[in-house]
């Protein structure tokens, strides 16, 4: 059985959400962030980590592609050849350093970094977010979901990061990218995911 390893309110919420909807047992492993259960696994400290038997994957994109490529049958990882995995690559590049970067900025220097190092980046974050979200609405076009109109491991990562930004209060002024967020957020298994720990931010 796979064992999803985070603590609440964090990215391990997208690994509960995607293995709920691959249908897969799984065991949600609580530890506090960059505590000495974390580092065991992760040398950065860091959650989200899942273990598969001996095999240990980090971070929150790679654990969703490992994934969606293992339960290939299920239909929710890259399309099949070189230009799909390219496909993939950049849809996930996009979302964790583009579109979640100023969410993810904003919450290090509200609660994260030493308090001296904080400052506010409350404007900034705003700029970049709403510069990302126009930059999603383009990417989407008139697509269902990121990969046309199919849902896949992408739509988990992004529909996660639109979860935040909404509970962040971060606007999107987009029809299209709210009507896509409504869409994948309302899918059965994000609500059981939540139900067994993996609840947003
Ligand atoms: N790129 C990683 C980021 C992991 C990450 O930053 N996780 C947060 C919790 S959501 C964490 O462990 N933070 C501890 C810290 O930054 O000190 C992923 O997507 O999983």
């Amino acid at each position: 059985m796979y064992k999803a390893v985070g603590s609440r309110g964090s990215r391990v919420s997208r690994v509960l959400w995607m293995l709920e909807e691959l249908g897969q047992p799984y065991e949600f492993v609580e530890v506090k962030l960059r505590s000495p259960e974390a580092y065991a696994l992760n040398p950065s400290g860091k959650v989200p980590i899942l273990i598969d038997e001996e095999l240990k994957v980090t971070d929150s994109a790679a654990i969703c592609i490992y994934l969606g490529d293992k339960h290939a049958d299920k239909g929710m990882g890259a399309n099949p050849g070189l230009a799909g995995r390219a496909e993939m690559d950049s849809w996930m590049h996009f979302a964790q350093s583009e579109f979640e970067a100023p969410l993810w900025n904003k919450v290090r220097h509200r609660f994260l970094l030493p308090k001296e190092v904080r400052v506010d980046v409350g404007p900034a974050a705003a700029h970049d977010f709403a510069t990302e979200v126009k930059a999603l609405d383009r990417r989407l076009g008139d697509k269902s979901f990121a990969l046309g109109d199919r849902f896949s491991a992408i739509d988990v990562l992004l529909g996660d990061m639109g979860g935040w930004a909404r509970a962040g209060r971060f606007p999107i002024e987009s029809d299209s990218v709210n009507a896509y967020l409504d869409r994948v957020l309302a899918r059965p298994a994000r609500a059981r995911a939540q139900a067994n720990g993996g609840s947003s931010r």
